[in-house]
C-alpha cells in the first residue's frame, strides 16, 4: 500500500524523465498522507533504489558503502547486520523523515522530506526484535541488553535482598545477553539449561494457541542437572502472552528444580502494537488487564520480577542521549503518533485475535481447495 501511495505521488507529477527532486518531492508526498511506522526500501526501475522513514523514525534503516576498484557501492538495509556480513561499513541510520536515493550513475543523494520530525524509535527492537550485533540509532543492541540486566539485578537486590536463587538461566536465544550480566551483577552462576533447536523460528507471532504450545516442547529442551535441586532464576526478554513462559516453568520443575522464580528484562506488555509487528490483540496479552503478582501466579512462578519502565529506557538510552522518548506502546500504551484512536484499537483487536486469524486461514485453505477441485 505504501509502494502504491508512493508510485502515485510519482505519476502525479507528470514528468517524462524523473529528475532527484521529484523522488524527494513524492516522499514528502507519502509522509503527508501515511500515517504511523514505515522504514522502506523501494527500486524504481531504471532510476535508482530509496530507502525513507517515517517521520517519527519509529522502525530501524540503515545504509552503508564500500569502496571497490570501480568506485562506491552503496547499500539500504533495515539492520546493520545485514551491511557486516556483505562487507559494507555502516555510514549511519536514515534519519526520521529522511529519503537517502542512490541512482543509476551511483552517486548517493539525501533529503529531509517531512516537515516535523522526532526521533521516537521502537524500545522492542531492543529488547528482543533486532540482532545483538545490530547498531540501531547509534546504540548497540548487545549494549543495550547487557544494560538491561544490569538494572534488572539491581531490581531483584533492592526488593529482594536476601533472595536464595542458585543459579540464572536464560530462556534463549534473546535474554542470553542480560541473563549474563544480571548474573554477573547478582554474583551468582549463569548456566545454559536449556538448549534450543535451532530449526525452529519464532513462536509468538504463530498463528494459533495449539500450534505455539507445541513449539515450545519442540524448540527446548531442559538440562536436568542444571536444575536438579536448584532454585533457578529463568530470564527471558519480555512476557507477551505468557504461554511460553507457563511451560518453560513447568519444563523447570519437570527437571527437579526446587523453587522456579522468573525475571522479564522488559516490563509487561499490555497494549497492542499498531507499528508494525503482529502481534496478539490486548486480550490475548497475559499481562493485560492483570497485576505483576497475578501474571507472577498466572505461569507459576515463586515469584516473578518485571524490569521497571524507567529502567528500560535508560538501559536503551544511556547510549544516545539525542533520543527524548521511545515508542514504549506495548508496555504504556501512550501511541506516540498521537492519532490511534479507541476505535482502531477495537478494529484491531477483532481482526487480530486468533479465531480471526483461523478463520482467515480457513477461508485461504477453503480457496485453495476450490481451485484444485476447479
Ligand atoms: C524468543 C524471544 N522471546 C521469548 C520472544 C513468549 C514471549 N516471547 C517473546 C519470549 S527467541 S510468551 O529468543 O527469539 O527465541 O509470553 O508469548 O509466551
Amino acid at each position: 500500500m505504501l509502494l502504491n501511495v508512493f508510485a502515485h505521488e510519482l505519476q502525479q507529477q507528470g514528468k517524462l524523465r524523473m529528475e532527484v527532486d521529484d523522488v524527494f518531492r513524492a516522499i514528502s508526498g507519502v509522509h503527508k498522507r501515511c500515517r504511523g511506522a514505515y522504514a522502506a526500501v523501494a527500486m524504481i526501475t531504471g532510476y535508482g533504489v530509496v530507502a525513507f522513514r517515517d517521520p517519527h523514525g519509529i522502525r530501524p534503516v540503515v545504509y552503508g558503502k564500500r569502496e571497490t576498484s570501480t568506485g562506491t557501492d552503496y547499500i539500504m538495509a533495515s539492520e546493520s547486520v545485514a551491511l557486516d556480513v556483505l562487507g559494507f561499513e555502516l555510514i549511519g541510520d536514515v534519519a526520521p523523515g529522511e529519503a537517502v536515493y542512490v541512482t543509476l550513475d551511483g552517486k548517493l543523494h539525501k533529503q529531509q522530506c517531512a516537515e516535523q520530525t522526532s526521533l521516537s524509535p521502537c524500545i522492542f527492537e531492543f529488547v528482543y526484535l533486532a540482532r545483538p550485533d545490530s547498531i540501531i540509532d547509534n546504540i548497540s543492541v548487545y549494549k543495550a541488553r547487557l544494560r538491561m540486566g544490569d538494572k534488572l539485578a539491581d531490581k531483584i537486590r533492592r526488593i529482594r535482598p536476601d533472595h536464595d536463587i542458585d543459579v540464572v538461566i536464560p530462556i534463549p536465544d534473546t535474554s542470553r545477553t542480560s541473563a549474563l550480566q544480571l548474573a554477573n551483577k547478582l554474583g551468582v552462576k549463569y548456566r545454559e539449561g536449556f538448549i534450543k533447536n535451532r530449526y525452529i523460528g519464532r513462536t509468538f507471532i504463530m498463528p494459533g494457541q495449539q500450534q505455539r504450545k507445541k513449539s515450545v516442547r519442540q524448540k527446548l529442551n531442559a538440562i536436568d542437572l542444571e536444575f536438579r535441586g536448584k532454585n533457578v532464576l529463568l530470564v527471558d526478554d519480555s512476557i507477551v502472552r505468557g504461554t511460553t513462559s507457563s511451560q518453560i516453568i513447568d519444563m523447570a520443575r519437570e527437571a527437579g528444580a526446587r523453587k522456579v522464580y522468573f525475571a522479564s528484562a522488559a516490563p509487561p506488555v499490555r497494549y497492542q502494537n499498531v507499528y508494525g509487528i503482529d502481534m496478539p490483540s490486548s486480550t490475548e496479552l497475559i499481562a493485560s488487564g492483570r497485576s505483576e503478582e497475578e501474571v507472577g501466579s498466572e505461569i507459576g512462578a515463586d515469584w516473578l520480577v518485571f524490569q521497571d519502565m524507567d529502567d528500560l529506557v535508560k538501559a536503551v538510552g544511556k547510549w544516545n542521549k539525542d533520543i527524548r522518548q521511545f515508542d514504549a506502546s506495548v508496555f504504556t500504551g501512550e501511541y506516540i503518533t498521537g492519532d490511534v484512536s479507541g476505535d482502531y484499537l477495537n478494529a484491531l483487536q477483532s481482526s487480530r485475535n486468533d479465531a480471526a486469524k483461523k478463520d482467515r486461514r480457513d477461508k485461504d485453505d477453503e480457496g485453495i481447495n476450490l481451485h484444485n477441485t476447479a
